[in-house]
């Protein structure tokens, strides 16, 4: 594992050992962002790999069981499908814990941003809220980002959670995700702090059609897994999908869109014709896989009465990471 190997190149003299379990998790994430920031990666050249079109030209956005993804079904959903819909990609017992762990980390970021002390390390037992800092020089990672997210509520990074980020890159591992991943990247993926979010969503959020290639760049090569951890789609929010695929960035800013990158609804309806817009209904566990040109929103609508939970893990190549993110190898 590079990340292993990484650890055992480094010419500088070895820290002293943890004090504590916390401090050996908070020293590990820490680990992963220093071998991010030291690679000096290149690309796959093949890039994008060969896919065939495994499900089939009638389907738009295949839905499969979680046995049935594997490199051919992912490339195909990613180069020429817009997307798969995978059921029980994690056990429903797992998406339980992890939702545990969303309110654990929204709470502590809650109570730091009230000014309220926060307990981060449960008595040195799991570091539950550490925000990530650079080990050479204690800053903190991402303070623009940080300034720029700090109105954002019902969201934080797992990356500022080193128990929780710990536990998700075992997850992913023993799920094979991130074998397939890197398979497809041909590169071992970093993960980021800025795009690894831990989500809470009430029945009232905005929305608003959008490509997170439009800021994530189109030569950006990722995976983005998003898995539902309560149940939506009906009384709270899933995710509205364009059943399409795209390779390229649409129109943003105009009519009627609210960020600068967003598409307004008027372009939608031209882009989408008669196609009707996919509103998968999303157990604990299922999760919808897609890259930075799959058109989506929150899917919220009027009715709506329960808070949604998810987990969203965009894995970048390293060799083509966005610009100003900050990276942790997986
Ligand atoms: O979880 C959500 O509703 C938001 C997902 C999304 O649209 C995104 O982050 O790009």
């Amino acid at each position: 594992m590079l990340l292993d190997k990484l650890r055992r190149r480094s010419a500088k003299p070895a820290a002293a050992a943890p004090a504590t379990p916390a401090d050996a998790e908070a020293a590990a994430l820490q680990a992963r962002y220093v071998a991010w920031r030291e690679l000096n990666p290149v690309g796959r050249a093949d890039w994008p790999p060969a896919a065939e079109d495994v499900f089939g030209e009638a389907v738009a956005i295949p839905d499969i069981p979680a046995d049935q993804l594997n490199d051919a079904a992912l490339a195909a959903a990613l180069r020429i499908k817009g997307g798969v819909v995978v059921r029980g990609l994690i056990s429903e017992a797992k998406a339980d814990e992890v939702r545990g762990y969303v309110d654990k980390a929204l709470g502590l970021l809650e109570d730091q941003r009230a000014g309220r002390p926060i307990d981060g390390d449960a008595g040195g037992q799991a570091a539950w809220r550490h925000e990530l800092r650079d080990p050479d020089t204690g800053e903190l990672v991402g303070p623009q980002w940080r300034a720029d997210n700090a109105m954002f509520g019902g969201e934080c990074s797992a990356g500022d959670s080193p128990h929780i980020a710990e536990n998700l890159v075992q997850m992913y591992r023993e799920i094979g995700l991130t074998q397939m991943i890197e398979n497809y990247l041909g590169e071992q993926p970093a993960v980021s702090l800025e795009k690894w979010t831990l989500r809470c969503v009430p029945p009232t959020t905005n929305t608003s059609w959008h490509q997170d290639g439009a800021f994530l760049g189109t030569e950006t090569r990722t995976v983005n897994v998003w898995i539902a951890l309560s149940e939506c789609g009906v009384e709270a929010s899933g995710l509205d999908i364009i059943p399409m695929h795209f390779d390229e960035i649409v129109e943003t800013g105009t009519g009627g869109a609210y960020f600068h990158w967003d598409v307004g609804k008027d372009v939608v309806e031209e882009i989408k014709g008669d196609r009707e817009v996919l509103t998968p209904l999303f157990k604990p566990g299922d999760a919808f896989i897609f890259d930075q040109f799959a058109l989506h929103r929150t899917g919220v609508r009027e009715g709506l009465t329960k808070d949604r939970y998810a987990l969203e893990t965009w894995f970048f190549a390293p060799s083509h990471f966005p610009k100003d993110y900050h990276g942790i190898l997986v």
